[in-house]
Order: C-alpha cells, then sequence, then structure tokens
C-alpha cells in the first residue's frame, strides 16, 4: 500500500517533469474520498511552492466528457493562480504530457451559495459569467484513468483562460458554444450540456466542496464544465471558444 503523500508526490512529480506515470489508485486502494484527500496534499504542493487558490473546477460535467474518459460521475478540482493563462495568451506543451482543450463557461463568485439553494437564487450568487478554455492534461499514460485516479490529479487541471466577464444573463443553460482551432470548428455544443444548466454545475459544486470541507470565496472563478468533448492541444494553434451571447475567450499555443 503506497501512502498518500507518496501518491501525491508522485502526481506532482509527473506534472512538474511533464511525465506519464502508471495509474496508482487500484494499487494503493484509494477510493474517491481518498482520492480527494490526495487533491488536496497534490495541491498543496503548489501553495506550498507560493501559488495561491483561486477557484475550483467541475470535471466530467456533460455525457460528452464521461463518454470520453469513461466515466460516470461528476467531479471537481482546485485551480491556482499559476494555472491561469491572461485572455489571448500562450500555453507552452512541452511542459505538458497531452494537453487538450475544452470549452467552457465561468462564474465569477459574488456572494457564496449554501448548500441545497435553490438554482434559481444562484444568479445572485454570482458576479458575472464568461466563456473560458480549460486545457486538461492527464499525469496518467495514455489518458487512462479510473475516477478515483482522476480525482487525485486533481481533475486533470492544468490550465484556463477566462475571456472578459459579462453581467449575469437571463439565461445560460442553451448557449450555443464552439470549439475552434485555426479559425476551424473543431465542436459544437451548447451549454445545456453541462448538467443540462451551467448554474446546476454550482449547485453541485458548493455540495460536493461542501462535503469535503472547501468553502467557496467571494471572488474565485469557478469552472462549470465542458461544453464539449476535449481536443488535443498541438503546437502553433490559435484555439478559440466562442459562447452565443457571452463572446470569447482564446488562447495561442506553442
Ligand atoms: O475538466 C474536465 O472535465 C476533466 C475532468 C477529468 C477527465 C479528463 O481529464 O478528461
Ligand atoms: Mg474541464
Amino acid at each position: 500500500m503506497t501512502d498518500l503523500a507518496t501518491i501525491a508526490e508522485r502526481l506532482d512529480n509527473a506534472a512538474r517533469t511533464a511525465t506519464a506515470i502508471p495509474q496508482l489508485a487500484a494499487d494503493a486502494g484509494i477510493d474517491v474520498d481518498t482520492a480527494y484527500a490526495v487533491q488536496e496534499a497534490l495541491v498543496g504542493h503548489r501553495l506550498a511552492r507560493g501559488e495561491t487558490l483561486v477557484g475550483l473546477k467541475m470535471g466530467l460535467t456533460s455525457r460528452a466528457k464521461m463518454a470520453q474518459v469513461g466515466v460516470d460521475e461528476v467531479i471537481w478540482g482546485r485551480l491556482t493562480d499559476a494555472m491561469r493563462v491572461d485572455d489571448g495568451g500562450t500555453v507552452t506543451v512541452g511542459g505538458l504530457i497531452h494537453p487538450r482543450v475544452e470549452p467552457e463557461v465561468a462564474f465569477l463568485l459574488d456572494r457564496l451559495p449554501e448548500p441545497g439553494e435553490p438554482l434559481a437564487d444562484f444568479a445572485s450568487a454570482v458576479r458575472a459569467v464568461a466563456p473560458a478554455l480549460e486545457v486538461i492534461d492527464s499525469r496518467y499514460r495514455d489518458f487512462t484513468f479510473s475516477l478515483p485516479d482522476v480525482i487525485a490529479d486533481n481533475t486533470s487541471a492544468a490550465a484556463y483562460t477566462i475571456g472578459p466577464w459579462q453581467p449575469v444573463p437571463a439565461g445560460i443553460d442553451n448557449l450555443g458554444v464552439l470549439l475552434e482551432v485555426d479559425g476551424r470548428v473543431v465542436q459544437t455544443g451548447s451549454t445545456a450540456a453541462i448538467l443540462g444548466d451551467p448554474r446546476r454545475a454550482l449547485t453541485e459544486g458548493v455540495r460536493l466542496a461542501g462535503r469535503y470541507g472547501v468553502q467557496l470565496r467571494t471572488g474565485w472563478v469557478f469552472l462549470a464544465g465542458a461544453a464539449t468533448a476535449a481536443v488535443p492541444l498541438k503546437p502553433g494553434a490559435h484555439v478559440r471558444a466562442v459562447v452565443e451571447s457571452l463572446g470569447t475567450a482564446s488562447l495561442k499555443v506553442t
């Protein structure tokens, strides 16, 4: 049996050296709850290096994503300031293993939502909404993992870009979403793919974070999840998420 600290260290090393590792959870007998403890220890390495926790992300919030990775449960991970790439900024794939990118919706939290609060009240908990891109990069070989493995690996979080913040529109449950690479549409979807309504990702995030003792904070970013499957990120590419009524978020790849 490998202890949690050792697993967190191996995942941290894998990310820092951009080296894929074998899955760890099955051999170590790690269940979902324990995997979240590994995730906390893993992100603890980043915080010890001076990074700051700035938000949460939801993962596997769409059927397309669940099917893509063969897992059928919503998961959450932690975002730090160092993962953020300016809108229009650059991601270097050399520091990543096998990165993929996906279009998302981001919330800027205002007041702290209560677990169990009705969906309709959440508009008042959110200061602004934005189109976003998330770069994910599993630290596991072949981008293959079990549910506890991917949770321990901070849900594959690597980088994210937020487009211009917008006032919360009346409805965000069925906005068209495009993912473009070099001006060509490579994925199409709708915000409805995010648990039927991206606000539901927030209610789920509040519930799950509360279960694991994490309290969301005013000013935190919340990535609600992908509206389409993720696509591989290749050097030289210009990637853009277009979300109807919200605008665009983009990044370049070197
Ligand atoms: O953000 C996500 O939906 C990713 C969750 C982890 C699964 C994956 O790496 O695709
Ligand atoms: Mg994502």
